[in-house]
């Protein structure tokens, strides 16, 4: 028998991790998840709790991982690469609580790296951010813009870049960061109030609650659908294209608030009324990412446009309410 690359994927219960999980799950390879279920949630992966090439761990990167790491070995054998997404994601907690940000986000990737350095593991992946960049940047953002994170979680991110370039120059780590954009799609979690602005609308346009549009709404953002994201990650992690890089990971297009709320509201037949608030403090006005370097490295180009993932992810809140009303119907 061939054989099958072993990959772990921390925080592969969560948004972008999960849909990760699935990519490379559907390319064949066996596939470890560690994950402490914080903000990650079981039925992202329940189509491969029972496969033979699928193994969950739950752990805490901010803590002891010896025995985690472990039990996956004592599984599935050697972890080869790793996709490393378990994090502390909220900008907002991050300034409400630096230390726990730095726990997590620094501290807690340090252990997978020392790991992955001392286990020789042949690529490590790390989901970077776009709040690296100084907010005044010129947009298009490039990977050669300013650096200036405004927040304890841009700032944990810019550091483990740092570190995955020591870790390369001084122990030969291979390594791909890839910036993320604002990333959007089916699983993401629409209940808080730092949540995804996509998440949130369509879950007020579904249910018919009024939608808060921040400032004028004339404020733009790059909207990346998540397949392409995990599929990105996928490529990067399991090749050497975008070794040792950094790149953004977008789709080049500006998009206003406002003409994404219409294209909601359209999708969903939507009766939902507007109100307009002043801005949310630390706001950017505009953010859209270059493409050149994520397709000359990564030969990137996004499949799924706006309108199309909007209404797959429209589809699927649509299908995730009926689920979780039916669970707490039967758990009445
Ligand atoms: C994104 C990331 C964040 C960080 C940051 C870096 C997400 C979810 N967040 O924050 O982690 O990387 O970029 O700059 O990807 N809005 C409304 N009404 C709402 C919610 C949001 O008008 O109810 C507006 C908000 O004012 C902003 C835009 O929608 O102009 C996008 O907001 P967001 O929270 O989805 O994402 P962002 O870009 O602030």
């Amino acid at each position: 028998m061939s054989h099958v690359p072993h990959i772990l994927v921390t925080g592969g219960a969560g948004f972008i991790g999960s849909h990760t999980v699935d990519v490379l799950m559907n390319r064949g390879y066996a596939v470890s998840v560690l994950d402490n279920l914080s903000t990650g949630y079981m039925t992202n992966l329940e189509r491969w709790e029972k496969h033979p090439r699928f193994h969950f761990v739950n752990a805490d990167i901010t803590g002891e991982l010896t025995s985690a790491f472990a039990r996956i070995v004592a599984h599935s054998g050697r972890i080869e690469r790793i996709a490393h997404f378990a994090a502390q994601t909220a900008v907002p907690v991050s300034m409400d609580d630096p230390v726990g940000d730095i726990q997590a986000n620094l501290c807690g990737t340090a252990r997978i790296l020392e790991y992955a350095r001392h286990n020789k593991v042949t690529k490590v992946f790390f989901a970077s951010s776009s709040a690296i960049y100084d907010d005044d940047a010129p947009v298009p953002v490039s990977e050669e813009s300013r650096a200036r994170p405004m927040s304890p979680y841009g700032i944990d991110k810019l550091a483990v870049e740092f570190y995955l370039d020591y870790y390369a120059k001084l122990y030969g780590l291979t390594y791909t960061a890839l910036r993320f954009m604002n990333v959007y799609g089916p699983r993401q979690d629409p209940k808080s109030w730092y949540s995804g602005v996509i998440s949130i609308f369509l879950d007020r346009a579904v249910t018919g609650q009024p939608i808060t549009i921040f400032d004028d709404g004339e404020q733009t953002r790059d909207f990346v659908y998540v397949t392409d994201v995990a599929e990105a990650v996928a490529d990067t992690l399991m090749s050497r294209s975008g070794d040792n890089a950094i790149i953004n990971i977008g789709t080049g297009v500006e998009v206003t608030i406002n003409q994404l709320t219409r294209t909601i509201l359209d999708l969903a037949g939507s009766a939902s009324t507007l109100r307009y608030e002043p801005p949310r403090p630390g706001d950017i006005r505009r953010s859209v990412t270059t493409m050149e370097k994520a397709v000359e490295l990564l030969n990137f180009h996004p499949r799924v446009a706006l309108r199309d993932g909007l209404h797959a992810t429209l589809a699927w809140v649509r299908q995730d309410k009926t689920r979780s009303a039916a669970r707490s119907g039967s758990a009445a």
